[in-house]
């Protein structure tokens, strides 16, 4: 051990003072370099997207868009990209919980071989506001009142809806805030989106439109609100814990990125402008084009390093891909680099080792804090006679910007072709699913409830009733407004009634299936180790992992005398942590349990999060105390070919038939 100037220390525990039992001495410039960095360790969190998880993968090309683009990234199928990903949410600060409700990052750096080019999405395909002049509203809207500076990592509250209430075209973002995907079951379970535009530019100079979007191979699931309040309480790192163990236990996320591709004459055609960036292209309007894979195989080293000290700049682009016109992304093209110098604190933040290129980077920028690539060179400039050796520009290789031709007037305007601010909204609402809608219904009351001033209520009553007259009526009743509900006025009449599109629903695009789930089993002392036995083999058959819930975390005692391991004690290890559970109790374990509140909210939570649940017989008394009332999702563990039937229907997902029966849908 050495100080940071490499001097050998001979005593890091004690300070130096004079007598043992004396006072410490200024003298001592081990101490005094030891506090002063620790003094310093922390930098500014990124001013939204504060709290994020993220892992090193690759980035596999299947299918060549070399007709469209020449990056090499997108064009070269035999590359190996290595990508570096975090995920994130957004209001929330560093230290808040996971399951907010809350649109969430998905930030991809690829470090190609043409530089790297950073796609900084988020899980929603569009955005609250069309002009990034508006973000820092949005922004304090969302976060803390800074009059008292809560709540933290939510939305419920007046600032955020009085901003929403007053900002017509968030209305489409609200109903995807309001829907499931923002509280996800898993970073691993859910889409990512480039939002904005891009275009492609081939080899002949054309340019084509580009939407990116990312799709899970484990499907996407959410869980219910609830459940995601209970589980920031059991787990506030909920998500990250999942990120992290299912790529240690070699469990590799895998996403497949698909393109939308169009062209601008098709662009022309479209119900609404692709340059605003509150709208989306429904893929029954353009399909998707699956062009390769990525798949995320290494956890951070040290989070501070990497996850923290990762720049992404929407700025990053690659020869043969560039931005379209979409006002926000130029504003962010600005923010991105911007807010990087203020929090690593230097112009050199791209020499650390998690934002440098894997390609030779070179050019006649110096200096600066921290320069860690000090050039030996007499000549920093170019041109010159003394040195003409440097790093020289490449006209044929180098990025050019897509010649598009530009005019207008200089003007503070927003262009016609982003005045409709319902249509998609009623559009996505339409798409989901009887549940799913139901959700948003819930969602909306929810957090307006938490509203303190009544005229915020009933602006986004009349906003939601322009959305769908029935859709403000059933927020209404579930908040008691009873006063009649004034329909705000759109910018565009009429608002269209553009077409649902299924893909837009978590629900109707495939059941969650068990693989990367996880089954939580209560088992007692005298539990059949048959049927222990036979469920922990078809999750493991399932792709899903069985977690072990025991009154003791050291464990139970089966019927044939065996010893189960726990991984949770009963009161550490609630249901809302497991997507489907199993009581597996003898006569007497259950009687125990029946005296412990924890077991019996496992099993009440379990039922009214809609979970499919499997029991012995002996734990009946438990079910009955915990107020479960048989369903087609409560299963009889009796046999030994029992649990096949009841994993494979807990791959199907909740058991949404019940929903009604155990609260109010409005
Ligand atoms: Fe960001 N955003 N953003 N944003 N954003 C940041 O950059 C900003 C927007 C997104 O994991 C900041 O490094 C403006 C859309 C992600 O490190 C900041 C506007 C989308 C992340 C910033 C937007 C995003 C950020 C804060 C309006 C989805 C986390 C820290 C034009 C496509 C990146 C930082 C990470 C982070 C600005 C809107 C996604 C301040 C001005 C739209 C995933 O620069």
């Amino acid at each position: 051990m050495t100080t940071n100037h490499g001097m050998p220390i001979s005593d890091d525990h004690n300070s130096l003072k004079s007598g043992a039992r004396g006072p410490v001495l200024l003298e001592d410039f081990v101490l005094r370099e030891k506090i002063f960095h620790f003094d310093h360790e922390r930098i500014p969190e990124r001013v939204v997207h504060a709290r994020g998880a993220a892992a090193h993968g690759v980035f596999e090309l299947t299918d060549s868009l070399a007709d469209f683009t020449t990056a090499q990234v997108l064009s070269d199928t035999s590359l190996q990209t290595p990508v570096f990903v975090r995920f994130s949410t957004v209001a929330g600060n560093r230290g808040s919980f996971d399951l907010a409700r809350d649109v969430r990052g998905f930030s991809v750096k690829m470090y190609t071989p043409e530089g790297n080019w950073d796609l900084v999405g988020n899980n929603i395909p569009l955005f609250f506001i069309q002009d990034a002049i508006k973000f820092p509203d949005l922004a304090h809207a969302v976060k803390e009142e800074p009059d008292r500076g809560f709540p933290q990592a939510q939305s419920a509250h007046d600032t955020f809806w009085d901003w929403i209430a007053c900002t017509p075209e968030a209305m489409h973002m609200v109903m995807w805030q309001m829907s499931d995907r923002t509280i996800p079951r898993s970073y691993r379970m859910m889409q990512g989106f480039g939002v904005h535009s891009f275009r492609l530019v081939n080899a002949e100079g054309v340019s084509t439109f580009v939407k990116f979007h990312w799709t899970p191979l484990l499907n996407m699931q959410s869980v219910v609100w609830d459940e995601a309040i209970k589980i920031n309480g059991a787990d506030p790192d909920y998500h990250r814990r999942d990120l992290y163990t299912s790529i240690a236990d070699g469990e590799h996320p895998v996403w497949e990125l698909g393109v939308q591709l169009f062209t601008e004459e098709e662009a022309a055609e479209f119900d609404f402008d692709h340059l605003d960036s509150t709208k989306l292209i429904p893929e029954e309007v353009v399909p998707l084009r699956v062009v390769g894979r990525l798949t995320l195989n290494r956890n951070p080293a040290n989070v501070f390093a990497e996850t923290e000290q990762v720049a992404f700049c929407t700025q990053n682009l690659v020869p043969g891909i560039d931005f379209s016109d979409d006002p926000l992304l130029h504003g962010r093209n600005f923010s991105y680099l911007d807010t990087q110098l203020k929090r690593l604190g230097s112009p050199n933040f791209h020499q650390l080792p998690i934002n440098a290129p894997r390609c030779p980077f070179a050019n006649m920028q110096r200096d600066g804090h921290m320069q860690m690539h000090p050039q030996a060179t007499r000549v920093a400039y170019t041109p010159s006679l003394i040195d003409p050796s440097g790093p020289r520009e490449d006209p044929v290789a180098g990025f050019r910007t897509f010649p598009a031709v530009v005019q207008g007037l200089k003007t503070r305007e927003r262009s016609a072709t982003f005045s409709d601010h319902y249509s998609q909204a009623r559009q996505f609402f339409f798409s989901q699913t009887e549940p799913e809608q139901d959700h948003i219904v819930a969602a909306l009351i929810f957090e307006l409830s938490k509203v303190e001033l009544p005229l915020i209520r009933s602006t986004m009553l009349g906003h939601l009733a322009t959305i769908d007259a029935a859709l403000g009526q059933r927020v209404a009743e579930g908040l008691g407004h009873t006063a009649p509900i004034v329909p705000a006025t759109p910018a565009v009449e009429p608002r269209t009634d553009l077409k649902p599109s299924p893909k837009l629903s978590i629900l109707a695009n495939g059941p969650p299936g068990m693989v990367g789930r996880l089954v939580g089993m209560l088992v007692t002392d005298g539990a059949s180790s048959v049927i222990v036995g036979a469920l922990i083999e078809a999750t493991v058959a399932a792709g899903a992992s069985p977690k072990i819930v025991c009154p003791r975390v050291g464990g139970v005692t089966l019927d044939d005398g065996s010893h189960l391991c726990g991984d949770f004690q009963l009161a550490g290890g609630p249901s809302v942590l497991f997507d489907t559970v199993a009581v597996i109790a003898s006569e007497a374990g259950t009687t125990a349990l029946l005296g412990e509140a924890a077991a019996v909210s496992w099993v009440h939570d379990a039922f009214h999060h809609l979970k499919v649940i499997a029991s012995t017989d002996e734990a009946e008394p438990l079910l009955a105390v915990a107020g479960v009332a048989a369903d087609a999702g409560i299963v009889a563990l009796a046999g030994a070919e029992d649990p096949v039937a009841y994993v494979t229907l807990a791959g199907q997902g909740r058991i949404w038939a019940r929903e009604p029966t155990v609260r109010t849908v409005y």
